[in-house]
């Protein structure tokens, strides 16, 4: 029996993507809260784990993961028995990273943009993502189908492209389209989403 992994995490950030995850997989985590109010993220000790002063970070056997979909790509791996990575040599792991890389390098910075009414640059190439529309576009097509990215197969790929579209259609970064809506009835419907977001709740009336 290994040591519980140890989440950084606050309620209210990109942690919640993690929380989920964890619930996922079913390891034994602990949590340590960070009150972003008071500053605690940008504090030395955790400056020491994370240099950005972001959140979520975990620990796992004397290792730190920082970046959320490294996150949970490497929990994905960490604890196969979730089912929630195509193994090496299964072909859908292209799909797989594909979409989880998409996750992070497209479709968040696209939200984000969107969210905080960036003007496009004149060389929108340059942009990784190129356009939003674009962007979303590309995304409808690996959802649409369903009910899941890897079709019948749910993975993390589906816990953190699931999570973009919950936080964009919640601040209205994401333009509403039935096919996000119906994708978001298929994943929160997971018991592990379900005893996350109770718990994230109750961590945030605590607080
Ligand atoms: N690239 C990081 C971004 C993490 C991030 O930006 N977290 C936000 C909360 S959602 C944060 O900690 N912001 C506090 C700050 O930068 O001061 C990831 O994917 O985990």
């Amino acid at each position: 029996m290994t040591d519980p992994i140890v989440f950084y995490y606050n309620p209210m950030s990109r942690g919640r993507i993690v929380h989920w995850m964890l619930e996922e997989v079913g390891a034994p985590y602990r949590v340590e809260l960070l009150d972003m109010e008071k500053n605690e993220h940008k504090r030395p000790a955790y400056l020491a784990i994370n240099p950005m002063g972001k959140v979520p970070a975990i620990i796992h056997r004397g290792v730190t993961v920082t970046e959320t979909a490294a996150i949970c790509a490497y929990l994905a791996d960490a604890f196969p028995a979730a089912g929630l990575a195509p193994a090496l040599d299964d072909p859908a792991r292209g799909t797989y990273l594909r979409w989880l890389f998409f996750g992070a390098g497209c479709f968040e910075p696209a939200l984000v943009d969107q969210m905080l009414n960036r003007p496009q640059p004149e060389r929108r190439g340059a942009l990784g993502y190129g356009s939003y529309q674009d962007t979303l576009n590309a995304l409808e097509q690996a959802i649409k189908p369903g009910p899941f990215i890897l079709g019948d197969r749910f993975s993390a790929a589906d816990v953190y492209i699931g999570s973009q579209i919950g936080w964009g259609t919640m601040t209205k970064a994401l333009e509403p389209r039935p096919s996000f809506q119906a994708y978001t009835a298929r994943y929160t419907d997971r018991p592990a989403f379900k005893r996350f977001n109770a718990a994230a709740a109750k961590m945030m009336q605590q607080k």
